[in-house]
C-alpha cells in the first residue's frame, strides 16, 4: 500500500484569481468574467436555444451545462456563471410564472394579499434536482475554473412577485411595503429561506463563490433599504457565512453601497454610474469591487473601450480585490468578440 499524499493538483478553483481577488489577495492578473456571459450575444448560445423556452432550458441539465461552458470556452474568462435564472426557484416551489422573450420574468397571478404566501412555500433542494446535476457535471467539466452559483435577493424577487413582471417604478411593491409593513416582512423573509436554499444547493454541489443579484434594489433611499430589506438580504449572505465568498450587487446602488457590503459581502458590485474609486472610498477600502465598465460602451470604437478598460483595472488597484466586471449585463446586440478583446486586455495589464 502506498501512503496517499494530497497530490498538489492544479485543478483547484481555490487558487483561481477570481478567488484570490475575493479574498483581497493579490493575483497574478485582474480576473474578469461578465454578467450575462452566457446568452443572446452569442450565436452558439441561440442555436442551441433554438425551440426550447427559456424556464425548459434551465432545468435541462445538458443545456444549463453546455451554455455556461459556452463564455468560458469562447472568451477565456476566470469564471463561469451557472446558466439559470433569478425566478427560477420560484417557479421550482409552483408559482405559475413564464420568462417571456423579450420581456422578461411575468407572473400570472401578481402577489397582494397574506392569502398569496400560501402560494409561496419553502424551498428545498428535492426542488431543483436538475440545479444540482448541472452544478456537479459543471464543477467535473470546468476544472480550475470556478463556477459562480447566484440568486435573487429577496426584493428583486419581491418586485417580480408584487408587480407581476418587470417593472420601472416598482409603485405596487412600496405600496405594499409602506402600506402593510407586516405582509412586505413575510413576504421577504418567505424569499430569503428561498433563496438562501437556493444559493446552499448550488454551494453544495461545489459552486465556488456566489452573487446576490438585488438588481432593482438601488430604486429604494436609503432609510427604506435599512428598514425593508436589509435585514432580508443580510439573512440570506449570512446563511451563506464563509463557506465561499459572496458578491452584492444591485444596478444604481451608489447611495447603498456600504449598507450592501455590510449586510454581508465580501465583494461588493458596482455598477457603472459609480467610479471604483468612489465605490472603495465609500466602503472604507475594506471590500473587494466587482466592475464596472458601462455595457453600453462594449459598442465605442476600440480605442474608447480599451482607455476605460485601463482606468478601471487602475481604479481597482486601490481596493483590496478587484474582479474585473462590466456594470450590469451584456447587451444582447453586443459583438462578442470586442468582449474577447476585453478579457485578453485585463490579462495584459496584470
Ligand atoms: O429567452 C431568453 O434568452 C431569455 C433571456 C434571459 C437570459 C439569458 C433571461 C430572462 N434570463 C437569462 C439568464 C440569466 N438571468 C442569467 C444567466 C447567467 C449569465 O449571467 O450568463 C442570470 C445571472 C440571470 C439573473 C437575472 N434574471 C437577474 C439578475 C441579473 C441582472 O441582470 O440584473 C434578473 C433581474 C433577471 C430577470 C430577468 N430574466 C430575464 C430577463 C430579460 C430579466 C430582466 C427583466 C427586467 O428587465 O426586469
Amino acid at each position: 500500500m502506498t501512503t496517499s499524499t494530497t497530490p498538489a493538483t492544479t485543478d483547484d478553483p481555490s487558487q483561481s484569481a477570481l478567488l484570490q481577488a475575493a479574498r483581497g489577495q493579490r493575483p497574478r492578473h485582474t480576473p474578469v468574467w461578465f454578467m450575462r456571459q452566457a446568452g443572446r450575444s452569442l450565436p452558439e448560445y441561440r442555436e442551441l436555444r433554438q425551440g426550447t423556452n427559456m424556464l425548459e432550458s434551465c432545468a435541462t441539465p445538458d443545456l444549463v451545462t453546455e451554455i455556461t461552458l459556452q463564455p468560458v470556452r469562447r472568451h477565456g474568462v476566470d469564471a463561469a456563471i451557472l446558466f439559470s435564472d433569478i425566478v427560477v426557484p420560484l417557479k421550482a416551489v409552483g408559482v405559475d410564472l413564464d420568462i417571456v422573450a423579450g420581456v422578461g420574468p411575468v407572473v400570472a397571478e401578481p402577489f397582494a394579499t397574506r392569502a398569496d404566501l400560501d402560494r409561496l412555500p419553502d424551498l428545498t433542494p428535492e426542488h431543483v434536482p436538475y440545479i444540482t446535476e448541472a452544478v456537479g457535471a459543471l464543477v467535473a467539466a470546468l476544472g480550475p475554473t470556478p463556477l459562480i452559483g447566484f440568486s435573487g435577493a429577496p426584493f428583486t424577487l419581491a418586485s417580480y412577485l408584487v408587480e407581476g413582471g418587470p417593472s420601472k417604478n416598482h409603485q405596487r411593491t412600496k405600496a405594499m411595503m409602506h402600506g402593510d409593513p407586516e405582509l412586505w416582512r413575510a413576504l421577504c423573509d418567505r424569499l430569503a429561506q428561498i433563496a438562501a436554499t437556493f444559493l446552499q444547493v448550488q454551494i453544495d454541489a461545489g459552486a465556488s463563490m456566489v452573487q446576490l443579484f438585488d438588481s432593482w434594489v438601488g430604486a429604494l433611499p436609503r432609510t427604506d433599504y435599512l428598514r425593508f430589506v436589509e435585514p432580508h438580504s443580510r439573512a440570506v449572505l449570512e446563511s451563506v457565512g464563509d463557506q465561499v465568498p459572496r458578491i452584492h450587487f444591485g444596478v444604481g446602488t451608489g447611495e447603498l453601497l456600504a449598507d450592501m457590503a455590510a449586510a454581508g459581502a465580501d465583494v461588493i458590485g458596482v455598477d457603472y454610474r459609480l467610479s471604483l474609486t468612489d465605490a472603495v472610498a465609500r466602503t472604507d477600502g475594506k471590500y473587494a469591487v466587482q466592475g464596472n465598465l458601462d455595457p453600453a460602451l462594449l459598442f465605442a470604437p476600440w480605442p474608447v473601450i480599451e482607455g476605460r478598460v485601463r482606468e478601471i483595472v487602475q481604479e481597482g488597484r486601490a481596493a483590496p480585490g478587484h474582479i474585473f466586471n462590466l456594470g450590469h449585463g451584456v447587451l444582447p446586440d453586443t459583438d462578442p468578440t470586442v468582449l474577447t478583446r476585453v478579457v485578453e486586455l485585463v490579462h495584459s495589464l496584470g
